[in-house]
Formats: C-alpha cells, structure tokens, sequence
C-alpha cells in the first residue's frame, strides 16, 4: 500500500487520512452555489479568505474547479475554465502553503495548472478526453482517476452494473493499465469510485458499504460523497443540510479504508476523523 504521494513539489503522507477542501469557483455549483464566483469572475478575496478558513480547519488539500458537473449544469468553454481555474490557482498558490488540486478533464486545463503551481489533477471523467491522458502524463503531477457512467447531463437515467463494485473496480484497472502505458508512474495515482456520478442511491450505498473490496487494489482511495443526493434518498434535506449525514458517510468510508475524503465541511469532518485516528492508532497498539 502506497503511504505517501508525491504531488508536484510536496508530499502528502497518507499515514493518516486525509481531507481535501473543495472549492467552487463556478456560478452553478449544486453544494455551495456560487459564493467563490461573482460578476461573472472568480472572487479572488472570497476564495483566498475560504481557502485559509479550511486550511485553519484542517484541509490538507484545496480542490479548485471551474466546471459544475452537476447533472444538468451548463457547459462551461475551454477560455472560460482555463480563466476561472488559472485565476484561482494562481492566487492560491501564491497565499496558502497547501497542495492544490484541479479538479478538470480539460487537457489545457490540466497543462497551465501544473504551470501554475498545482500539485494534483483530479479528473471525474477519468483522463479520457482526447488528450487527457497525454496532457497528465506530461505535467508529472499526481492523478485522481475517477470513474462515471455516462457524461454528467444524462449520467442519472437509469444507470446499470452487473455487480456494482466490479464493474467499477474492472473500470479502475483499465485505467490504471491505459495510465501506465503512458509513462505514469502508479505510485502517483489515487483511485475513486466516483460516488454520484452514473450511480443510483442504492448502488452509492452498495459501493459504499463494499468500499474495502476497492481499497486492497494497492491506490490510494480518495471518495467524494460530502452533501451528495445520495442522503436526500434517506433524509429529505437540501445541500447545506447533508453536514451530518456527510461526516457520517465520510467516517464510514475511512472505516472501510478511504485515505483521501473531499468535503465542504472542513471542520466538521475534521474533527470526526480526529476520532477515528485515535481509536484506530489504540487498536494498533
Ligand atoms: C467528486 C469530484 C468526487 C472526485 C465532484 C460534488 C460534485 N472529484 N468532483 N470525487 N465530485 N475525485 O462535489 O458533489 O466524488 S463534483
């Protein structure tokens, strides 16, 4: 098992789980809806005084994305990202001293963050846009391949497994095959299921509850399931009423072997996992 990653010029130990900050810089995000983005720019002034907040509350990775993939989200043009994104990291990687993740499936995207400073390429679509694969490879930076069934405005109409976990762990390995063809060295790169992302709530649930079966594979496993609709199948709450129920599924996928949880709730999981860590380091010893 992995236990540290590189991620551009610094290093993240993976002795202790994790917790990526998430950072919108859209005007549509589902979860946090815009506050980063305003006037038709990205609120350098929001995002830096968002950013430290998080970093003060125990984020060890800030991921800044300019597309919304939510179901149903206008699409954003390569400028426009590019601008958001290069705006964003520009400013973060001169202010916080942290590792910063982009969360893209643009090639340029990926290429100009590595340029500015950006230690991790986080891609839902799993680095299968022409180009994709090559534009990661050369930036030498870490990857977090996710899996998605569909494309993100139709991903949700009746999606289908033969078996849930395999289907997504046979996906996984594909990837990760397609990735070291290129060159990428696998010690570089984090796995996730992609909680959400072409998956029913009963099948989000199945893969949560069989995450240990994805977390033996050897990659770090990093899961995105903070505010998800998945716990509106459960309890009829909108996004910024899921903090509860996130933590709670946070805890429940590092129980099951996660290294790298993605959440809005820097604090609150934060402190979750604090609980964890010291139960689980007295059952060591
Ligand atoms: C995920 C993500 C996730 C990774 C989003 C949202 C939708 N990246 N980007 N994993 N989700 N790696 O935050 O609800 O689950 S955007």
């Amino acid at each position: 098992m992995v236990n540290a990653i590189t991620c551009g010029a610094r290093t993240l130990s993976l002795s202790h789980p994790r917790i990526m900050g998430v950072l919108n810089v859209t005007p549509d995000s589902f979860s946090d809806g815009g506050r980063l983005y305003r006037d038709g720019r990205v609120d350098t002034d929001a995002l830096l005084v968002r950013a430290e907040q998080m970093l003060a509350e125990g984020a060890d990775i800030l991921d800044v994305g300019g597309e919304s993939t939510r179901p149903g989200a206008a699409a954003v043009s390569e400028t426009e990202e590019l601008d958001r994104v290069v705006t964003a990291v520009e400013a973060l990687v001169q202010h916080c001293d942290t590792i910063i993740s982009v969360d893209t499936s643009t090639p340029k995207v990926m290429t100009e963050s590595a340029r500015c400073g950006a230690g991790l390429l986080n891609d839902v679509r799993g680095f299968r846009r022409p180009q994709a694969l090559q534009a990661a490879a050369n930036t030498g930076l870490a990857l977090c391949v996710m899996h998605m069934q569909g494309q993100p405005d139709t991903m949700q109409t009746a999606p289908t497994y033969a078996d849930v976990v395999h289907d997504i762990s046979e996906f996984l390995r594909q990837r990760l095959a397609d990735l070291s063809a290129v060159g990428i060295d696998l010690d570089r790169v984090i796995i996730d299921p992609g909680f959400g992302f072409g998956k029913t709530a009963e099948q989000n649930f199945e893969l949560l509850a069989r995450l240990g079966e994805l977390c033996t594979k050897g990659q770090p496993v990093l899961v995105g399931l903070s505010r998800k609709s998945m716990i509106s199948s459960v309890l009829d709450r909108p996004p910024e009423q899921r903090i509860y129920a996130s933590v709670a599924l946070a805890l429940m996928a590092v129980e099951r072997g996660a290294r790298i949880v993605r959440v809005h709730d820097v604090a609150a999981t934060f402190d979750a996992l604090s609980m964890w860590q010291t139960l689980s380091q007295g059952q060591q010893s």
